[in-house]
Order: structure tokens, then sequence, then C-alpha cells
């Protein structure tokens, strides 16, 4: 495989060179300086006049080229590159365009912008390649400048296609979270739990469910009003956030009660963790217009140990059930379900 790239920008090799896939496929990461804002192209023709063709075409433009003389070096060149365009030739010794356009469909999530180079004109078979994949097709020999814009065309959908995905992934990552504590919400809460529940059920190992609710919140709200209220809410998140392990998760599941499951400890760690949060928030300090405000908060811990119904909403229920105890006991204390 070779690289190619305009002259004057950071690349590996000023001129086309010639790579097997073997070698690139164990070369470092850093085979290619590109800018985010470079577009990367893979061109797989088995004909080294055609390779050459497509890139005193393709040089023109700010692109990052990397070429293959198979469909097999295609391939490797694209797990390692992750190109957003392919340039295909339709007959190749090892697999045809055809294939490669199935394979690129099957084995790529994200989308690949893929134009098939064909001397082939008969209209069945170009229909043939669209349905096995291919966005577009060329018939050889062809018009540079018609390469050039088709080329351009599959970079503008190849770059909207991009934006997509990354809003749709921010628009998961805001259903899964609470926005004013910034804390995963009741649905990452139970789709989390729900996941460890069936690794600790697998696996047997021990997972414990905290529900915190902070006391007397009404009185704070009604007090000092609203936004202190939400600053309470927002320095009980601080604590928890400081208090979790990568392993373990926290989360709002509405209103002023909140989350903390853990794995991987026994019922004196739990203890030690959930009271190690309970006098963190106790000794919280909230200063606003002169004055001092303090809270705290109680808490009900269930678990699951492998004998249970392993549910989410057990699970939960059990840890309410020793929160009300804790309510009923004075507050501002940690129990646990029976
Ligand atoms: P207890 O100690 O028994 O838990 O008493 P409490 O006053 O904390 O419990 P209660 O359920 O009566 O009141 C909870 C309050 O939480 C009522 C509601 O207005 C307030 N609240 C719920 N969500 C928010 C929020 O997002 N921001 C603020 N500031 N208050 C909230
Ligand atoms: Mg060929
Ligand atoms: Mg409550
Ligand atoms: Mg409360």
């Amino acid at each position: 495989m070779s690289v190619s790239q305009k002259s004057g920008r950071p690349m590996v090799s000023p001129k086309t060179r010639r790579l097997s896939a073997r070698q690139d496929a164990t070369a470092g990461t850093g085979t290619i300086l590109a800018t985010p804002e470079q577009f990367k192209i893979v061109v797989a023709d088995d004909s080294r006049i055609y390779r050459s063709l497509v890139e005193t075409t393709l040089v023109q433009e700010d692109y990052i080229v990397l070429f293959a003389e198979n469909g097999r070096e295609a391939l490797a060149a694209m797990a390692k590159h992750h190109p957003c365009l392919v340039v295909s030739d339709w007959e190749m010794p090892d697999i045809s365009g055809i294939e490669l356009c199935k394979k690129i469909r099957q084995d790529y999530e994200s989308y690949v912008h893929i134009i098939l180079l064909t001397s082939n004109t008969k209209k069945d078979q170009i229909v043939e390649g669209l349905a096995a994949g291919a966005d577009d097709y060329l018939t050889k020999p062809f018009h540079p400048g018609e390469l050039l814009a088709r080329v351009a065309v599959g970079r503008r959908v190849a770059e909207l296609h991009r934006q997509i995905q990354a809003k749709n992934l921010l628009l998961e990552e805001l259903a899964q979270t609470d926005s004013l504590t910034g804390l995963p919400n009741r649905r990452a809460i139970e789709d989390w739990t729900k996941r460890e529940l069936s690794g600790a059920e697998r696996h047997g190992f021990e997972l414990w469910v905290a529900i915190a609710d902070l006391d007397h919140f009404k009185r704070i709200n009604d007090t000092y009003g609203h936004e202190v209220g939400d600053m309470v809410l927002k320095r009980f998140a601080g604590v928890l956030r400081r208090n979790t392990r990568a392993s373990n998760l926290c989360g709002r599941i509405g209103g002023e009660e909140f989350v903390i499951a853990l794995s991987h400890v026994d019922r004196a760690g739990v203890e030690t963790a959930i009271e190690r949060i309970r006098l963190q928030f106790e000794a919280e300090e909230f200063s606003f217009g002169g004055r001092v405000l303090k809270a705290t908060a109680s808490f009900g811990i269930a678990a699951f140990q492998g004998s249970l119904d392993p549910s989410p909403d057990t699970l939960l229920r059990n840890a309410d059930a020793a929160l009300y105890r804790a309510k009923h006991e004075g507050r501002n204390r940690v129990e646990f379900s029976s």
C-alpha cells in the first residue's frame, strides 16, 4: 500500500511509496500525520496506471490518499486508517470491487462512501454494484474533473453522516444524564444496574445498592428558596462523585434522591464507604448572603448476593425499605435491608 498527499502538508512520504499490507498493519500509529479536517481516501486498483491516474487527479485536493493493489490491502488500510471514502476498481485479483463493497457494509457501522471505478458499462452490472453497497460509480477511462466532483459529493455525504453520528451520541448521553447535577439519571442507573446484576449473577459477586435521600429537604426549599435547594443537591452530587470509584456508579433517581451502587466489596466495606459519604456531606457548609446552612442525608442499603430475585426493582425496593427505617430512626444515618 502506498500513501500520497498534496505537498506542503505533514506526510510520511513525499512520493507514492509501496508498502505491503503486513508492514503497514504493524507500523506505528504515527504513520500518517493528518490534521482533523483532512479527508482520508482508500483507492484500490490492481492497475498501476489507474492508481497513478487517480493519484494525479486527487493530489489536486487536500486529501490523504492511501493506495491498495488489491482488496485485501484495501481492507487492511481501512482497518488501520478509517477512511471516509473508498474508490475501488471492479476487477481485482483477490476480492472484487463488489465483494469489497459487501464486506465494508457488513463490517463497518459508521458510514463509508464507496465509488466503484469500472470498465463495465452494462447497466445490469452497475445495478449489481449499487445493490452490493456502492454509492456511486465512474466508468474507465474516467474524466478527472468528474472524479474530483464525485469525491467531493462523497465527502459531503460522509461528513453529514459523521455529524449526525456525533449528535446522536450526544443525545444518547443527554438522555442518560441528569441536567441539574450532571450525574447519571434514573434510566442510566437502571441500565447499569441491570448489566451489573447479570454480571453479579454469572460471576457470583455481590452488588450493593444504596439510596440516599436528603433530610427535611422541603424545609430547605421553603426556608431558603429553590435555588439554594438546587445548590445543596449539586453539592451532594459532588460528594458522591468524589467517593465513587470507576467500577461503581452514583446517580440521581429523582428529586432529592440519589443512588450509589457498589460491587466487589463486602458489607463492612460498603458501610465504610457510605458512612464516609454521610459524614462528608454532614460536614459541608453552604454559605450564602452572610448565612451558613447545613444539611444531612439518610441512606438505605440492599444487596444482591446471588440468592434474591435479580431485578433492579427488587433491589431498589429493599434499599427503599431500609431508607424508610433510617428516616424513622432519626435521619442522618445508614441502615441495611434485613
Ligand atoms: P425527609 O427527610 O422525610 O426526606 O423529608 P423531605 O422534606 O426531604 O422530603 P419530601 O419528600 O417531603 O420533600 C422533598 C422535596 O424535594 C420536595 C421537592 O420540592 C424537593 N425537590 C425535588 N426536586 C427538586 C429539585 O430539583 N430542586 C429543588 N430545589 N428541590 C427539589
Ligand atoms: Mg482491475
Ligand atoms: Mg424523598
Ligand atoms: Mg428527603
